[in-house]
């Protein structure tokens, strides 16, 4: 079993001296082998030996995105391309890809931290894992795989897509697990209901989902439609992929484990890189501490969220809360900074509407404008016994506009903006065919 309770549960000093004895040695590690790192310490007139603790993680400079595409494609390895065993990429859908690489030694880590994180999600040795991460450059399919099979799982490699045959071979396998992005839960939970499989005929019990922010709104709506318990699994490429944070499932809602030992995290401002105190939101920045073919000193991930350590956890690493969005997706309308995640928050506990929106952000009179598009849920659609559904009928139907109404003076109210609602019947708006979904469509004249 892959629960290391020696270093999952490490008193915190301990973990803060091998934190600091393998910071001081990727830092040499690095400036020894990757010019592009020499070059920046020398820079900022550090040298590797003015690093003696993990504390002093915060004089070294950031590495960015654009870092790694200056040096496509493999001019930050820090090993000959002969002891490179693996090669992935950003799911980046524009452009080149930003490209990562493994030793063997990488890899084993990698398993490692995903195994570690199947187990925190509830997984054991023996359950069938049915893994609907794509394989393929994307870290998610192969990450998870080899995470899996370390654990001692059964592995069902299917990859996104072809959801009536990820309902088949649910029911036929009677997989006890499925990995996916929380959005594709929703796309086969969706098809499950439209074929009307209850699920509590399938075994399936537990859904370990990421990739992409998602909320409890979500949550609700995948472990009602599923019959699992679902938890939020976190990583990034850059880093070593998924399992560079992952929630308990018996803690849910409480944030996700950061495996400290292998990724150093810290939160800075957005504006100007300082480092914030734990509980404030802000860029997540990692340092990797193990890696050997491309680690990375203080990785801007872009992803907005905060750091606490929770005293009443089964572990004593630092969780991170909910991904609220990525700094650069973060749309400001009318000076309100707004992700998308906001939105959906508001709609948990609105029974009557699904979790399946879309926020359209236009420009059509002098100011930006969000219309939020979302889906009645099932059951209100089948009650209402309609065919179509417009404005116009909304506002004539008592129970439609009072739901109308109440969801636009909740986004007010929380959000601080007045948006246009537009309820929708079931299967309006695309769903996920499996891979990271877009939930902002930008139609704003330049
Ligand atoms: O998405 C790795 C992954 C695969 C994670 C499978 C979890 C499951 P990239 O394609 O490099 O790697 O994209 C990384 O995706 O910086 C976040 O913006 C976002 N992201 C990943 N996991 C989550 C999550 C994989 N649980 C980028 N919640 C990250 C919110 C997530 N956002």
């Amino acid at each position: 079993m892959i629960y290391q309770p020696e270093i999952e549960t490490m008193p915190i000093n301990k973990l803060r001296k091998l934190q600091s004895e393998r910071l001081i040695e990727q830092v040499k590690y690095l400036y020894e082998r990757v010019p592009f790192y020499r070059m920046r310490l020398d820079e900022a007139g550090i040298t590797p030996a003015d690093i003696r603790s993990i504390n002093d993680v915060s004089k070294l400079p950031f590495t960015y995105k654009t870092d790694l595409r200056d040096n496509y494609p493999f001019g930050l390895f820090a090993v000959p391309q002969s002891e490179i065993s693996r090669i992935h990429g950003s799911s980046g859908t524009t452009g080149k890809p930003t490209v990562v690489g493994y030793t063997k030694s990488d890899i084993d880590i990698f398993s490692e931290v995903v195994a570690r994180s199947l187990v925190a999600a509830g997984c054991r040795p023996g359950m069938i894992m049915q893994n609907a991460y794509g394989y393929g450059l994307f870290t998610g399919g192969l990450g998870l795989h080899y995470g899996a099979e370390r654990l001692g799982m059964s592995v069902v490699p299917v990859s996104g897509g072809m959801t009536e045959r990820q309902i088949m071979l649910m029911q036929d396998f009677g997989s006890d697990a499925l990995c996916c992005t929380p959005s594709y839960a929703l796309t086969i939970a969706e098809e499950l209901s439209r074929r009307d499989i209850d699920p509590q005929s399938l075994k399936l019990k537990l859904a370990i989902l990421g990739a992409e922010p998602w909320t409890d709104s979500v949550r609700d709506d995948v472990e009602r439609g599923l019959g699992v318990t679902a938890t939020n699994i976190y990583g990034l490429s850059e880093i070593i992929g998924p399992g560079v944070s992952q929630e308990d499932h018996e803690e849910k809602g409480t944030g996700s484990y950061i495996w400290e030992d292998h990724f150093y995290p810290e939160i800075v401002d957005r504006k100007t890189g300082e480092p914030l105190a734990e509980g404030e939101e802000g860029v997540l920045v990692f340092t990797t501490l193990t890696k050997k073919a491309m680690p990375v000193l203080r990785y801007w991930t872009n992803d907005i969220t905060s750091l606490y350590y929770d005293k009443s956890g089964k572990r004593t690493h630092i969780k991170m809360g909910q991904i609220l969005g990525r700094s650069d997706d973060m749309l400001i309308i009318r000076g309100v900074n707004l992700f998308h995640t906001q939105v959906e928050a508001v709609l948990e506990g609105f029974i009557d509407l699904s979790s399946n929106y879309q926020l359209i952000v236009k420009n059509e009179g002098k100011m930006d404008e969000v219309e939020v598009k979302v889906e009645i849920g099932n059951e209100l659609w089948r009650q209402l016994a309609i065919t179509s559904l417009d404005n116009e009928v909304v506002q004539n139907h008592d129970r439609l506009s009072l739901i109308h109404r109440a969801l636009q003076k909740k986004i007010k109210d929380n959000i601080g903006l007045t948006m246009n609602i537009q309820l929708l019947n079931p299967g309006a708006i695309p769903r996920s065919e499996g891979g990271k979904l877009n939930r902002i469509v930008d139609v704003r004249k330049k």
